[in-house]
């Protein structure tokens, strides 16, 4: 018999106990059966689970226990992006190593998730701060340095003052370093590049390729890559001899007969060559070495600028040029100088106004003002004026000509440019990978040698803020020279952290290899099939993780061309905020389970009182959990309150996989109910159940049964739909029509309706709420495991109505509806429609002359 009561801490526990004891979910190569990767990407262990970890990994695992009943060899990995700031800066705020704080984090964290249940094959978990892992990283490092991928380059990089770092791009808002909010200066410094730009053609050609990535995700990638389709122009430095040149980038190759002047990056070598001699261009230069690199740092700054007291010859007609100095002229892009068009480019004309510069229009524009910018005037859909032979062309043609013209002369030619940079990969940072050189006083720059790798970072080092501490490390420091023998110091700056992500999903196909960063293994499991994680990662992450794919390829490490077929971004969970003013415009969050409200019919918030004292307090609409907030909802409490089932179940429910979703306490109860009520429905029905198994002959089954029959595999082949296109709120709302379509309190000659649709309904639900699906399914004797259950599919036969509704018109006008069974005869009809209560309204005291019916479609009676 049954428990009747739906106790979940106890059926999940008895359940994941099983799965453990069993290697339920530990993941075997097998050439017989077709493979199913599903990746979620791993979390940062941070020190517990959020709400969108939870979304997050349940997405995933909902389509790995799938995947898995349809037949698949599915693998579902999961590890820890161990290495990163927030573990330096637990460091020292607590005075702990960060690397004791990492392990303890994730040694929480693993057991929040395993109490979620989520298929894991916990075997092939992987720390990117362990040494095992990171070795690779160096190894591949190495491989790629040997290669010229990996190379040394002084660059021009954005450096906050307060965390001593290097910021990337994205780590500058505003002109302040994103952590510290300290205004970022530009600094000059040898750093380790990799050459993704050598890859640019690739990453942005087979974006096409990926049908299984969203739109939205691929034009990010591509706008990032930033092809530029234009041309290289040569302007030879007047009195040089003509032997320097100054370089520029332009899309406009055909506007050069109105170029002005010449203006080069504060950084740009001439440039620096003159600030050795005239002090004002100096004190310029380093003027505009505060805020950002960034591209949105820059253009939104005041265009600023100074001759150079140079002159270039203009490459067609020999004109001397002015050559200037000018902040908006970005050293990181094309050759770090531009030809200025002035009466075509919007920042060129600002900045000729400024400084009284001439303005040449040469293409066709009605009534042109040079006081008054209009984005007509840089329209390329117009003809060049005022270019002598070149007049009269159009934006190709001119291109073209002007080009042709250029490069028989020497002084430039087509050429494509990318936005893309190469990848700054070096951080001055303690807790990250380190990189595997030495610096010798005789021997220059050396690669530790393989068979010494890993470096390993010393585990119990706590950073004190006053920068890296491996640089007053002797015992990490102090090395002997792998070719001379002499003394020798390490390198001490780490790996971008990205560098970790870039490839952990291929090492989980191969992590108990130590000799090897990965082997045949992973040409079996990748690419992986479905991947999935949040939308912030659209652009870094992905085009990281793409390129290292494909160095691994041209390395012979790996077959795959892209690392992941199919791409799902899951929305950001939301929830309540609620604040109140406090003096010096303070304000104070409160968590929402402090707070009362009270709602308008049309359920909107309209008021707020904090429970404990009743003072009334500000709502300020629903964001994104966060921290500063406090409006976050703890995964832990939920899955104590209401199990893991009933929180899986209410985050698939309440919004589709790429929604954002808002936190309801109303909704995980209704979850909770919901899987009480088939629980409920299993005590009550249990000897059906048991009776129904045998088969059954659906063809001599009466017409109330083949309709309940009928509604339940309608939802099942809508489910199945859903499951596809993973809409799997729609796929719980016909979990919920089966049930209802089943008999409360079954009679026997129900009993294998109910076996049949009760079966499915577990099904449907397991890769929802395993737990609770598994112990229904092996207690009412459907069988042992439902993990390996066959997925339900419908029955076409069960679609096919035996019943027919027919319209009933009296005298041509609609006056009602009968169902009749679809073999039903004329005369069976006949009495059907006659027989129907609104017919007979209007019908009654008159004479029927006839009666038509329409097979299938209607009957009309005619009265006079
Ligand atoms: C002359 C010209 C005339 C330009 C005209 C535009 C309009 P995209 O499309 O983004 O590749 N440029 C080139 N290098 C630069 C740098 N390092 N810093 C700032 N601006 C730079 O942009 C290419 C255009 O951006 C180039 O074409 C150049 O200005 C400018 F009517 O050259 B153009
Ligand atoms: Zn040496």
């Amino acid at each position: 018999m049954m428990k009747d009561q739906y106790r979940p801490r106890e059926i999940e526990a008895a359940v994941q106990g099983a799965w453990t004891a069993n290697g339920a979910f530990t993941a075997r190569e097998d050439a017989a059966r077709p493979k199913y990767y599903c990746l979620s990407m791993l979390p940062y262990p941070s020190g517990k689970l959020h709400m969108g970890h939870v979304r997050n990994y349940t997405i995933g695992d909902v389509i790995t226990r799938r995947m898995r009943m349809r037949g698949y060899n599915v693998l579902q990995p999961m590890g820890w992006d161990a290495f990163g700031l927030p573990a330096e800066n637990a460091a020292m705020q607590n005075g702990v190593p960060p690397a004791k704080w990492t392990y303890e984090n994730i040694a929480y964290m693993r057991e929040q998730l395993k109490a979620l249940g989520f298929a894991i094959d916990w075997e092939r978990e992987l720390a990117t701060c362990q040494p095992a892992y990171y070795k690779w990283n160096q190894w591949f490092f190495l491989r790629m340095r040997e290669k010229g991928i990996a190379y040394k380059k002084t660059g021009v990089v954005n450096w906050d003052p307060v965390d001593q770092t290097v910021l990337a791009n994205e780590q500058v808002i505003d002109g302040r370093g994103w952590r510290t909010g300290a205004e970022v200066e530009k600094r000059e410094m040898p750093m380790y590049y990799l050459n993704i730009t050598r890859y640019a053609d690739e990453l942005l050609d087979s974006l096409e390729g990926l049908d299984g990535w969203p739109e939205r995700v691929k034009t990010m990638q591509a706008n990032w890559i930033g092809k530029s389709e234009g041309a290289e122009i040569h302007f030879p430095l007047a009195d040089n001899d003509g032997e320097d040149v100054i370089k520029v980038f332009t899309t406009r190759a055909d506007t050069l007969m109105g170029a002005t002047y010449v203006a080069v990056a504060p950084e740009h070598p001439l440039a620096l060559k003159v600030a050795e001699k005239n002090s004002e261009v100096a004190k310029f230069i380093e003027e505009s070495r505060k805020g950002g690199t960034t591209e949105a740092a820059i253009a939104t700054q005041e265009k600023r600028g100074m001759p150079l007291g140079l002159e270039a010859e203009h490459p067609l007609t020999g004109e001397k040029l002015p050559v200037w100095v000018a902040n908006y002229v970005l050293m990181n892009y094309g050759e770090g100088a531009v030809m200025a068009v002035p009466a075509h480019d919007e920042r060129d004309f600002a900045f000729a106004n400024k400084y009284g510069l001439p303005i040449r229009q040469v293409v066709a524009c009605e009534d042109y003002d040079d006081k008054e910018w209009r984005d007509e005037y840089s329209d390329k859909q117009r003809t060049l004026v005022n270019s002598g032979k070149y007049d009269g062309l159009g934006f190709e043609q001119g291109t073209d000509a002007i080009a042709a013209d250029l490069e028989q002369k020497g002084l430039g030619k087509k050429r494509v440019n990318f936005r893309l940079r190469d990848w700054g990969i070096s951080r001055q940072r303690f807790w990250g990978c380190p990189i595997p050189l030495i610096h010798c006083g005789k021997c220059g720059e050396v690669a530790v040698p393989d068979n010494e790798l890993p470096v390993k970072l010393p585990e119990d080092l706590v950073p004190d803020g006053s920068g890296n501490p491996l640089n007053k490390c002797a015992e990490f420091l102090d090395v002997k020279c792998p070719q001379c023998g002499g003394a020798a110091k390490r390198e001490t700056d780490t790996m971008d952290t990205f560098v970790d992500s870039s490839w952990y999903f291929l090492r989980y196909t191969s992590s108990d290899n130590d000799g090897a960063m990965v082997d045949a293994r992973a040409d079996y499991w990748m690419p992986v099939d479905q991947y999935i994680g949040g939308i912030e990662h659209a652009i870094l992450h992905l085009l990281y993780a793409r390129f290292w794919t494909k160095v691994m390829r041209d390395l012979g490490l790996v077959q795959a061309d892209e690392p992941f077929r199919n791409l799902l971004t899951q929305g950001m969970v939301l929830n309540h905020i609620f604040f109140r003013k406090e003096g010096a415009g303070r304000i104070e969050y409160l968590p929402p389970a402090d707070v009362d409200v009270e709602r308008n019919d049309k359920g909107e918030i309209v008021a707020a009182k904090r429970r404990s004292d009743g003072a009334p307090v500000e709502y300020g609409g629903i964001g994104t959990m966060s921290k500063s907030k406090l409006n976050g909802v703890d995964p832990q409490s939920m899955v104590e309150q209401y199990g893991a089932d009933a929180t899986r179940l209410f985050m698939m429910f309440a919004a589709p996989p790429e929604q954002t979703l808002e936190w309801s306490d109303t909704g995980i109860e209704g979850a909770w109910r919901f899987l009480k009520k088939v629980w409920q429905f299993a005590v009550d029905n249990e000897a059906s159940i048991r009776a129904g198994g045998e088969s059954f002959d659906w063809s001599r089954a009466s017409d109330g049964l083949r309709a309940a029959r009928r509604e339940i595999h309608e939802a099942l082949k809508q489910a199945n739909a859903d499951y596809e296109r993973k809409q799997f709120n729609t796929v719980v709302s016909a979990a919920m029509k089966i049930l209802n379509a089943l008999p409360k309190q079954s009679a026997p000659e129900q009993a294998a309706l109910v076996a049949e649709g009760f079966g499915i309904l577990l099904r449907l639900l397991a890769p929802i709420t395993p737990h609770v699906a598994q112990r229904l399914w092996s207690e009412l004797g459907f069988g042992d495991d439902i993990l390996d259950a066959a997925w339900p599919e419908h029955d076409e036969d069960a679609l096919v109505s035996n019943v027919i509704e027919l319209v009933v018109q009296v005298n041509g006008k609609l006056r009602g509806r009968v169902a009749v069974p679809a073999a039903a005869d004329r005369a069976a009809i006949e009495s059907a429609a006659m027989s129907d209560a609104n017919v007979q309204r209007f019908v009654e005291g008159k004479t029927v002359r006839k009666v038509i019916v329409v097979p299938g479609k209607l009957v009309n009676v005619v009265v006079a």
